[in-house]
């Protein structure tokens, strides 16, 4: 075997991953998968009003969130971020009260739709549907970071058909000048609802955007969760060491319709998305963990039938879990 094979084998050791690390990131991509095929299923069958899919962008934000420190980072997420809410601290169980909008959703009690994550104890910033309006308050978090000395480093995510708001160019410049330690990251999935890529922008990558703001913009492979974290790492470590801010665009598929009151027949070639399912990250990790040694066909039965176990549990208590008091819709929006 060449130098290059066993380093390419090993790539997760030679990134600083350990053996351990890299299971657990392909568990938590599992478990959003997983979590978000059940959560379909509930949709069909009347229980669960809607949701947006994190399907086909999993490896893309397990790269990117291992690559942050949980206990001191920020996210200010979008709603395709199942798996970045995972890897900073969210169970199946509360993703489901959150899908069934009940008061014990650790997001908001219920009062924001499915895929709104937010928490404080998992440092994770509240959105809005508004999309992009969590980019500026990403820069604002790490503003208030420097001026109270504990500088986090903020990861806001966001499509590629947002990057076209205003929001994001304002953050993004803002964040330029001051050198601030926010990794702009693009989930480019080639479309916004029913929009191509090719409809939205003209430049040829989203990352090309930075450079107009003075900070790096860097395209990588969204379906490799390692080649997402070696690039993130960098960034990371750039924000940390006072370099400022990286745009970071992950090139992704969407396996699925926008959302669930979306069909995608009427706009997206039907082997378009086969190809897409063909390069599914799920499938490409689970080969890599194998190709090193870390998986077998048994070993991955076990996970997914733990993983399966713990999603019934979560939606049987979900399910059965009460409503918010009506009274609860109106908290936070008048003074108390
Ligand atoms: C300001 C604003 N305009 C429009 C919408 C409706 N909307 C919700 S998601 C979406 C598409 C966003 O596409 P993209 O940014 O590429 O993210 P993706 O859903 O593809 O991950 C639109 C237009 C919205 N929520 N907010
Ligand atoms: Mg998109």
């Amino acid at each position: 075997m060449s130098i290059t094979e066993t380093m390419n084998e090993n790539r997760h050791l030679a990134l600083g991953l350990s053996d351990e690390m890299v299971l657990n990131m392909y568990e938590d991509m599992v478990l959003a998968r997983k979590v978000d095929e059940r959560m379909w299923l509930l949709n069909r069958a009347g229980k669960l009003p809607f949701l947006v899919s994190c399907q086909g962008h999993e490896a893309a934000q397990a790269g990117a969130a291992y690559a942050l420190n949980k206990k001191k980072d920020f996210l200010c997420p979008y709603y395709r971020d199942m798996v970045m809410a995972i890897v900073f601290g969210m169970t199946a169980k509360e993703l489901m009260l959150s899908a069934f909008a009940r008061a014990e959703d650790p997001n908001s009690g219920g009062r924001q739709m499915p895929g709104h994550y937010g928490s404080k104890k998992y440092n994770i910033l509240s959105g809005s549907s508004v999309v992009t309006s969590q980019v500026p308050h990403a820069v604002g978090i790490a503003l208030a970071g420097r001026m109270k000395g504990d500088h986090p480093v903020v990861l806001t995510s966001f499509g590629e058909g947002s990057s076209n708001q205003g929001e994001f160019h304002e953050a993004a410049n803002f964040a330029g000048v001051h050198k601030l330690p926010v990794i702009f990251f693009c989930e480019n999935n080639q479309y916004a609802i029913s929009v191509p890529l090719s409809k939205q922008v003209a430049c040829e990558n989203i990352a090309d955007r930075a450079i107009g703001y003075g900070f790096e913009g860097v395209t990588v492979d969204g379906n490799d969760p390692l080649e997402v974290y070696r690039v993130m790492k960098e960034a990371v470590e750039k924000a940390e060491n006072g370099g400022g801010p990286t745009l970071v665009e992950a090139v992704v598929n969407r396996l699925t319709p926008h959302s669930s009151d979306d069909d995608d027949r009427s706009y997206r070639p039907r082997e378009e998305v086969e190809q897409a399912k063909e390069k599914d990250p799920l499938l490409t990790f689970s080969s890599y963990l194998k190709q090193v040694g870390l998986l077998d066909e048994q070993k991955e039965q076990e996970i997914h039938k733990r993983i399966a176990k713990e999603i019934d549990e979560a939606t049987e208590y979900a399910e059965n879990a009460p409503n918010s008091e009506p009274e609860y819709a109106l908290k936070h929006v008048y003074a108390e």
